[in-house]
């Protein structure tokens, strides 16, 4: 019997291959295969995540490189079977092995308001992955006016790409070569381009353009849908919905290491006292007048500083509450009489469990997970 000619083209495919997982939902996921000898072509496939995985605790989330098996070329499907040590994982959104934030904000409609432009650096700096400015609408101020951020920025310890979507008929290559064989995430406020960039540079990808999304960008809308674009000239984007006031969730004393410019000087000179807030302590290495973001620096150790104290208080109210997420990442109703047995999890690490974990859980566990969270968590996080 002669075999169906699919099968024949098929039958050289391998049974199992790496790849990226560029979006999942529930316990489905999508995955990119890397390209090999035998695949030549961009491939991707459905793949649901093996029982075993599921039973160990392993999460997968987008970004993960993962191993995947039982591949069933004809109807691109297939099993996760292993996944890869992460680089790093980020969890607002949830992707892991980021290389790079793509920071865009644009020169003009919206302004560009310098604190904004501050908070949203410190924010990318406080993840420890590196980040990339990308100055859009350079069509709409003049060319001094560029070059004056520019040197502005050059201070402040950035070095900024400028381009105009609507003007620039090939991007900067140094903006495609900073992008190439990388996993980057594009984040800024709303409005300032960043779809229109995704969709330039990935013209398949028709991310949705010109509207604002979701209020503040947490409502629905914006955490549940995490997906990698694969760019023509290798690597991927995420896009995120624009929101315009991230909050400064580091500790004081990591403010610090967040400013190039508080860098660039503890290089040279230390403070006098170790856990220095460089806050005119004696003996500091940081003055203030000589330099211009100083109080951006203050203002937003403010909010460091509030944020810690706002932990501390949920610390001590977290006694009263009555369920547990486990290391594992199951959720599990702590039995109160062995209360003590258990490692509590601060109410922040919880929660950031609960972010990442959104991903993995079926719609029968989040069923049962609403049933034993407050409204309010669920909410803010989009469940
Ligand atoms: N003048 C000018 N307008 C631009 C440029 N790039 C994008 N726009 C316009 O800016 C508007 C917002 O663009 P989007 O790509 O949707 O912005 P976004 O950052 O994805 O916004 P959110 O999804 O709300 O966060 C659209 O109307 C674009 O056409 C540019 O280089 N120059
Ligand atoms: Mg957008
Ligand atoms: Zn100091």
């Amino acid at each position: 019997m002669t075999a169906r000619p699919e099968q024949q083209t098929t039958e050289a495919l391998p049974s199992s291959a790496w790849g990226t997982v560029t979006a999942g939902q529930a316990n489905f996921y999508w995955v990119q295969l890397e390209l090999t000898e035998a695949l030549a072509a961009s491939v991707s496939v459905l793949c649901t995540r093996r029982a075993r995985l599921k039973k160990l605790g392993q999460q997968v989330l987008v970004g993960d490189r993962v191993q995947v098996e039982e591949l069933d070329w004809l109807d691109r499907r297939g099993a996760i079977a292993a996944v890869a040590p992460r680089k790093t994982t980020i969890d607002r959104p949830p992707i892991a092995n980021v290389d790079q934030i793509l920071l865009v904000f644009a020169l003009a409609e919206p302004a560009l308001d310098a604190l904004q432009l501050s908070r949203f650096l410190v924010k990318a700096e406080s993840t420890a992955v590196p980040v990339t400015l990308c100055l859009n609408k350079r069509d709409l101020i003049s060319p001094p006016q560029v070059v004056a951020w520019q040197q502005r920025l050059a201070q402040w310890g950035y070095a900024p790409v400028c381009i105009s979507l609507r003007d620039d008929w090939q991007l900067p290559a140094e903006l495609i070569q900073q992008l190439q064989y990388k996993i980057s995430v594009v984040a800024g406020p709303s409005g300032v381009g960043k779809s229109s960039l995704i969709n330039r540079l990935i013209p398949d990808s028709q991310v949705r353009t010109g509207a604002v999304s979701g209020k503040l960008g947490r409502g629905r809308h914006t955490t549940r849908h995490v997906e990698l674009f694969e760019l023509p000239t290798g690597g991927f984007l995420a896009d995120t919905p624009g929101f315009n006031q991230p909050d400064i969730t580091c500790t004081a004393e990591a403010l610090g290491r967040c400013f190039p410019e508080i860098r660039a000087r503890l290089a040279q000179q230390r403070c006098q006292f170790r856990n220095c807030l460089h806050r005119d302590e004696p003996g500091c290495a940081v003055r203030r007048g000589d330099w211009e973001r100083y109080d951006h620096y203050l203002l937003l150790l403010e909010e460091a500083l509030q944020h810690e104290q706002k932990l501390e208080q949920s610390r001590d109210e977290e006694a009263a509450e009555k369920i547990k997420m486990g290391e594992a990442g199951t959720v599990q109703h702590e039995p109160k009489l062995e209360a003590k047995k258990y490692r509590r999890t601060s109410r922040r690490s919880r929660n950031q469990n609960l972010q990442e974990l959104r991903y993995d859980l079926s719609a029968e566990d989040l069923d049962s997970l609403s049933d034993s969270l407050e409204d309010e968590t669920l909410e803010e996080y989009g469940l």
